[in-house]
């Protein structure tokens, strides 16, 4: 028996076969579907072995003492005592001492329930989610041009038929493999400091690599911007007629002169020029941004410069050309769209929007005035943990920011000084650990819901097998929750049909409409792409004929360029920049329980220029601590002739002593509030010891 359903990971939901493999345990492998065309990476190809790991949580365990050893217990005695406690701390301290954080990993159907969870069971403001890690810098430009953000506003395989894409700070030969077979154009532009997978097989294909400074991607945008424009490349008529805000964007670009970009950037002045008229001439041509890109403190405007650049040559908002940005977890867009994030009510709403407010309210039984206003942002939530008039206690789902926030070590404090701090998940990540309660869930294979791809594709997740015993899910974690919290049951419904019908409901006439996406429409194909305000209805291409803005226009952003919060010294004279390798997932937390994951990549690594590690005494396989302001990581030294001699970059998928984060710098975009994960001042310096091994690899 085979059930068809799509990777527990990355954005780009690879279609894939769950069935019983050669020793009657599930295995997966890949389905024909237009993102992935049969392919599947090493990680969907291994993702089934978590479903019966022997490191799996199976039973709620409880501590009461945060030194102590936890117990097993029964679901009943672990939701009372969480359900007690939280009580306890609301009427001591009032709402907004209970905090929740939940992630691009949930369905549509749990990161809409954990929403409507922390406004009306908890009353509380203080939500916020993990892809404020990740994709909220582009969102917020997204929203800032073309007055919706949907990070793709066209089908993947359009991509394929273009003759020029440029990826901005995206590697998607490590982070979606699969994808590559959609970046066919005869020239491929990328834009990354490193020398990336997705850089040299560029090279090896005729295209371009740009290796900037890190930091310096608004530069290089307006340096080709300005260089399509002497080059009499822009597409004026297009500017005339869909979009506003030309002048003053240009403003700013007209500084920058391919020797001043060159000499911010560090890309050869011939490289701009040629890179601007490529794109500029070409029949079609997308620009794409990745992480690189946008986490920065600078990310949002950084954004805004690439979508400049894409305007002004009149790429969005046609068949064959466009402005995307490549979004990353596996409901990351869906997960931003319907109330698990600190400002937002259901189907893109604002919480401080009193038409919004209206109409949810309407929808879950409530009057206005009982929906909480708008919270802190992921980061600042995390540092106000246990303070004194920050949240005492917090209830996280598909998350792990003790090794995936920024500057961990002090987020780790924050997360002690918690009074309750309630983990659900089904492995003991490195913040499960930290926890009061662990709560053990249901995994992807074992329940049902939606997805939204980085489409903006619906999908569907099935059930192939049922979850151990002893395992519920998070909705009917959620739902028995806020029955303890006095909510009435048929508020909280714990099926996912019925939370898909009323998500529906709720996001009705919002940006990010869902009203006509039925479980039985996507049983019949997966090819609805929202907004979908019917039954019939479908976008996979958005604004062909206006863009979302009331005038319709699309807005050029008035941006410069204002490099990194933190540029090297001597005391910390490098740039360390950090990010994913193939093999391993976000934190690590389910990637290094897998056997053949963990073996081929067991440990943290650094990659420097030879010379960059002889400087420091560093041979190849020494162990190095990298060390920042924040912090030190332990890595091992891995040589990269081709790495520029001024930056190291570290993936960030290992825990305690390995994790990246450790050094990142927590400052934040003032827009997006993202953190910039992408740049730090660091120095290299000999390990005298190797760090000891640690449950699950890291
Ligand atoms: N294997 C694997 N795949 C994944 C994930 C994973 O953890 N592992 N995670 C998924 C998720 S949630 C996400 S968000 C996506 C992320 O997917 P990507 O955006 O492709 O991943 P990153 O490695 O974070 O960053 C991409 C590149 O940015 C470069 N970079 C660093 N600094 C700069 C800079 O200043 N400018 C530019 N232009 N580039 C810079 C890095 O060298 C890196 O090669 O991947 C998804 N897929
Ligand atoms: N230095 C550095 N740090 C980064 C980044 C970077 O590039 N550099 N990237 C950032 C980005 S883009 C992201 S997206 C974040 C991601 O980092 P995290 O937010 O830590 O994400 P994961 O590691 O995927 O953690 C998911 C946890 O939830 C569990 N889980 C998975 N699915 C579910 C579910 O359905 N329900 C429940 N209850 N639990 C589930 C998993 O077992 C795991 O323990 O990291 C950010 N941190
Ligand atoms: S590319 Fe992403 S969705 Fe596809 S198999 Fe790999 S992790 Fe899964
Ligand atoms: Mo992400």
């Amino acid at each position: 028996m085979s059930t068809a359903t799509h990777c527990p990971y990355c954005a780009l939901q690879c279609a894939m076969h769950v069935e019983p493999g050669p020793d009657g345990a599930p295995a997966a492998r890949p389905a024909e579907f237009p993102t992935n065309r049969g392919g599947l990476c090493r990680k969907g190809w291994t993702s089934a072995e978590l479903l019966s790991s022997p490191e799996r949580i199976t039973r709620p365990l409880l501590r009461t003492d945060r030194t102590g050893a936890f117990t097993e217990t029964d679901w009943d005695t672990a939701l009372d005592h969480v359900a007690a406690k939280l009580a306890d701390l609301r009427a001591a301290h009032g709402p907004d001492a209970v905090a929740v954080f939940g992630s691009g990993s949930l369905t549509n159907e749990k990161s809409y329930l954990l929403g409507k969870f922390a406004r009306l069971a908890l009353g509380t403001s203080q939500i916020d989610y993990n892809g404020r890690f990740c994709m909220s810098s582009a969102a917020a430009a997204g929203n800032r041009a073309f007055g919706l953000d949907r990070g793709m506003g066209f089908p993947l395989p359009d991509v394929a038929s273009a003759e020029v894409v440029l990826l901005a700070g995206a590697n998607p030969a490590e982070t979606m493999p699969p994808m590559m077979g959609h970046l066919t154009a005869p020239r491929l532009i990328v834009v990354d400091p490193r020398r990336s997978a997705t850089a040299a097989y560029a090279l090896e294909h005729g295209g371009l690599h740009l290796a900037p400074r890190p930091g310096t991607d608004a530069a290089l945008a307006l340096g080709l911007l300005h260089a399509a424009r002497t080059q009499h490349l822009l597409d004026e008529d297009y500017i005339c007629a869909r979009t506003t805000g030309f002048e003053a964007a240009w403003r700013y670009a007209a500084a920058f002169w391919p020797e001043q970009t060159e000499q911010v950037t560090g890309v050869p002045v011939h490289r701009i020029r040629e890179a601007a008229r490529l794109l500029g001439t070409a029949g079609g041509a997308y620009v794409l941004t990745g992480r690189g890109s946008e986490q920065h403190a600078t990310g949002t405007d950084t954004v805004s410069a690439w979508i400049n650049l894409a305007l002004a040559l009149g790429l969005p908002g046609r068949e064959g050309s466009g402005y995307g940005c490549i979004t990353g977890q596996g409901n990351g867009q869906g997960g931003r769209e319907h109330g698990q994030k600190a400002d937002q009510l259901p189907g893109y709403r604002r919480i401080d929007d009193p038409a919004a407010r209206t109409h949810v309210a309407g929808v879950w039984g409530v009057e206005p005035e009982e929906l909480p206003g708008p919270g802190r942002s992921a980061y600042e939530l995390l540092d106000a943990l246990g303070t004194e008039d920050g949240p005492r206690a917090m209830l996280l789902l598909g998350s792990n920011p003790a090794v995936s926030a920024p500057g961990t070590e002090r987020v780790r404090n924050r997360l002690s000084a918690l009074e309750l701090l309630v983990t659900c998940d089904f492995v003991m990540s490195e913040t499960a650990a930290m926890s009061d309660v662990v709560l053990p869930v249901a995994q992807w294979a074992e329940e049902e819901g939606t997805m939204t791809n980085l489409e903006g594709r619906l999908l569907r997740r099935r059930a192939v097998l049922s979850a151990p015993a002893g395992v519920r899910t998070d909705l009917e974690v959620l739902s028995s929750l806020a029955t303890r919290l006095g909510q009435p049951a048929e508020r909280f419904p714990d099926r996912p049909d019925a939370v898909l019908a009323e998500l529906g409901r709720a996001s009705a006439g919002g940006g990010a409409d869902y009203s006509g996406v039925t479980p039985e429409r996507l049983e019949q194909g997966e090819e609805v792409f929202w907004p979908a305000a019917d039954a019939a209805a479908s976008t996979p291409r958005m604004f062909l004929d206006a863009f979302a803005h009331p005038d319709g226009r699309a807005r050029f952003a008035a941006v410069g360029h204002r490099g990194a919060a933190e540029e090297p010294d001597a005391d910390y004279p490098l740039y360390a920049t950090t990010g994913r390798m193939m093999g391993h997932y976000q934190s690590g937390a389910q990637t290094r329980r897998i056997g053949e994951l963990a073996a081929a990549e067991p440990e943290a690594y650094v990659e420097v220029h030879p010379d960059t590690g002889a400087r420091a005494g560093l041979e190849e396989g020494d162990w190095a601590r990298v060390v920042s302001r924040r912090g030190a990581t332990l890595a091992r030294i891995r040589h990269r002739a081709d790495a520029r001699a001024d930056t190291v970059f570290l993936p960030f998928h290992f825990g305690g002593a390995q994790a990246a984060n450790n050094l990142t710098n927590p400052v934040l975009d003032p827009t997006s509030r993202m953190p910039e994960f992408k740049v730090s001042a660091v120095r290299l310096e000999h390990a005298d010891t190797a760090p000891t091994a640690t449950p699950g690899g890291g």
